[in-house]
């Protein structure tokens, strides 16, 4: 029978945010953040349930702040991490956990993002939760960007389409780079930054309204600036600290080609690239050659400066992390739909099943990823989201029998550890949502990945109660023999 055995150094845990666990969004001289403008839209209006309805436009925003009482935003309440981490880390430690994923919300350091001094309630908070980690052994990895800069920036800055960003994301990871470098190892810039190209208000802060025009010359040029600012930092980051490990983070989708017709061969190739842009830039430390033919078809013009290209020099990677959630199908056409990024493949997979979100399941497709982005980078890679939305059932007796979650997750471990034994380094594994939270993209608290089942619902209404699921029992089992359990049945 095949091995399973992970190298006893393997990172196993889970992944959250801020904006989707912390809550307490205006306490402790919290900011607010664009997440906290993200109001729950039905996401079940449309013909699909996978809709993204996390852009704000001006218009909404306008309304949003004059008239707060009349919306639900979920982001604002998430699972109010911020007064149980003690408990929820206990739980953590409880499975096992080797690694915590999570990010520092920017403005519960810097409110509006331009203050002349940190907050340091904020800085406080995050010093005792990594201290609760390290109680148990636990790495904190931290992520310095997801989804959750300052709204500040955004109405004054437009967000990420202005430079005067790069400067203020610089002074905030300095700050948080100098407080935490005796407790913090592991680093990600940004989150996913390819989700500029799907929704460039999560990605970069950017009213979409604004910049209608030209959709794609504003995703690469707000991508430009963060590409900047994530160099500057890691160069930062290495000064404070040599044996930081910081690494950058795409949202991985291998996309097939319908069939093997060579020009649908040779879309599936352009698709790939262009999700793989993002890594190739701040892996190598610069643009590569492909995209320029894409920027002048797409009518893109990006200022890049020579100092620009030092910098981007000089601010390399360590490592490349994923999160993986399904593949794309693609076929040839004369306008070929861009999907780099996207959660929402047109072209049915007829061999893949579908989650309750219409997500494509496909384990191998994750392989695939690992092997193809090892052979482009030969750094180490790390599988930091990965896992199953569903909607839970609590029974009677309180439990939550989800061995459809069991299935997911052992299938993409199974896949990440044949990688492996082809020769891949994965540092580790923390899929996401390991305590239920409130949806990225969809503001629902019913859209569940964890382990540990959090009692509240897409109003907030419940008692929050943590109660651990099936899985949690069998993730603690798959920690505790380094992987050898996943082949048990
Ligand atoms: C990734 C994000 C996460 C997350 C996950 C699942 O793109 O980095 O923040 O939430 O997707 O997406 P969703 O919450 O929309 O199901």
């Amino acid at each position: 029978m095949k091995n399973n055995k992970f190298p006893k150094n393997f990172l196993w845990g889970g992944a959250t945010a801020a904006n989707q666990i912390e809550g307490a969004y205006d306490v402790g001289g919290k900011g607010l953040s664009i997440s906290d403008f993200a109001a729950y839209k039905d996401p079940y209006a449309g013909e699909r349930v996978n809709n993204f309805t996390f852009d704000v436009t001006s218009e909404e925003l306008k309304e949003y702040k004059a008239n707060p009482e009349k919306y639900n935003f979920p982001k604002r309440r998430g699972i109010d991490f911020y007064h149980n981490y003690k408990e929820d880390i206990k739980l953590f430690a409880e499975m096992g956990f080797k690694v915590f994923r999570l990010s520092i919300s920017w403005p519960r350091i810097f409110p509006t993002g331009e203050d002349s001094e940190p907050n340091e309630a904020g800085l406080a908070f995050y010093d005792a939760v990594f201290d609760e980690c390290a109680k148990y052994g636990i790495e904190p990895l931290v992520t310095l960007s997801h989804y959750e800069q300052p709204i500040h920036l955004t109405e004054k800055y437009n967000g990420w389409m202005s430079r005067e960003l790069i400067p203020l994301f610089e002074k905030y990871a300095e700050v948080v780079f100098n407080r935490y470098k005796n407790k913090v190892k592991y680093w990600i810039t940004f989150n996913e930054m390819n989700m500029n190209l799907q929704s460039i208000y999560t990605g970069a802060g950017v009213l979409p309204d604004t910049v209608a025009d030209n959709k794609l010359q504003a995703a690469y040029t707000a991508s430009h600036h963060q590409f900047l600012a994530s160099a500057l930092a890691v160069k930062k980051g290495k000064e404070i600290n040599p044996d930081f490990e910081i690494g950058c983070m795409i949202n991985q989708m291998e996309s097939y080609a319908k069939t093997t017709k060579p020009l649908d061969q040779l879309q599936s190739l352009k698709s790939n690239q262009l999700n793989m842009f993002y890594p190739d830039v701040k892996v190598r430390g610069c643009y590569p050659s492909y995209i320029f033919k894409h920027f002048e078809e797409n009518n893109i013009h990006i200022d890049i400066t020579e100092e620009d290209k030092k910098v981007l020099k000089e601010g390399t990677v360590d490592f490349v992390s994923i999160s993986y959630y399904m593949s794309h199908v693609t076929e040839y056409s004369e306008d070929a739909t861009e999907l780099a990024g996207s959660f929402d493949s047109p072209i049915k997979n007829e061999y893949l099943e579908l989650t309750q979100w219409d997500w494509p399941i496909d384990p191998v497709g994750l392989r695939i990823s690992l092997e193809k982005l090892y052979d482009r980078y030969q750094i180490p890679l790390f599988v930091c989201e990965n896992g199953l939305g569903a909607r839970d059932v609590l029974t009677e007796d309180g439990k939550v029998h989800d061995d459809y979650r069991i299935d997911y997750i052992k299938k993409h471990l199974i896949e990440i550890k044949n990688a492996m034994d082809a020769g891949v380094e994965v540092m580790g594994y923390t899929s996401w949502g390991c305590i239920d939270l409130v949806s990225a993209g969809t503001s629902q608290m019913t859209k569940r990945y964890g382990y540990i089942y959090v009692d509240l619902d897409d109003e907030g209404n419940g008692s929050g109660k943590r109660i651990p699921k099936d899985s949690f029992y069998w993730y603690k089992d798959v920690i505790a023999s380094d992987g050898e359990s996943l082949t048990k049945d």
